[in-house]
């Protein structure tokens, strides 16, 4: 069955968005087969963000993802990969739609509450990173 990763972001916990977040993964039908509450360290940042390494905004987004706790999910299900993608919109709320989770509760390109992987092949590296 197809796995993906999704990691709610210290805004969705200091916001407590967390159960909004849970519960639009599961009245999808998509099963959480696996969770668990991290505070993540820089090293595991840099390498989960290493395809953003060069960018200017590299050290805010480490600093961001370190602010709070996240919690880290196997989601599984048919399709699952793309499907969350679409369910938490593109990176930035100002342009993601109404109705996805990045459209109603984030207003800019960075604490967008929510990650997930972006191909199949990314989330069994992406599980294996934060699962073992
Ligand atoms: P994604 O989370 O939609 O897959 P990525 O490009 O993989 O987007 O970027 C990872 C994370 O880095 C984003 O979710 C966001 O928190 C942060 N980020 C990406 N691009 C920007 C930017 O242009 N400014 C500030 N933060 C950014
Ligand atoms: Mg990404």
């Amino acid at each position: 069955m197809e796995r993906t990763y999704i990691m709610t972001k210290p805004d969705a916990y200091d916001r407590g968005l967390i159960g909004q977040i849970i519960t639009r993964i599961e009245n999808k039908g998509f099963k959480i087969v696996d969770m668990k509450m991290m505070n993540l360290d820089e090293d595991i940042l840099k390498e989960h963000y290493a395809h953003l390494a060069d960018k200017p905004f590299f050290p805010e987004i480490v600093e961001y993802m370190m602010s709070a706790p996240v919690i880290g999910m196997v989601v599984e299900g048919s399709g699952v990969v793309d499907s969350m993608r679409k369910i938490m919109g593109p990176t930035d709320g100002l342009e993601a739609n109404p109705g996805t989770i990045r459209g109603d509760f984030a207003n800019n390109k960075s604490q967008n509450l929510i990650h997930g992987s972006d191909s199949i092949e990314n989330a069994e590296i992406e599980i294996k990173r934060f699962f073992g």
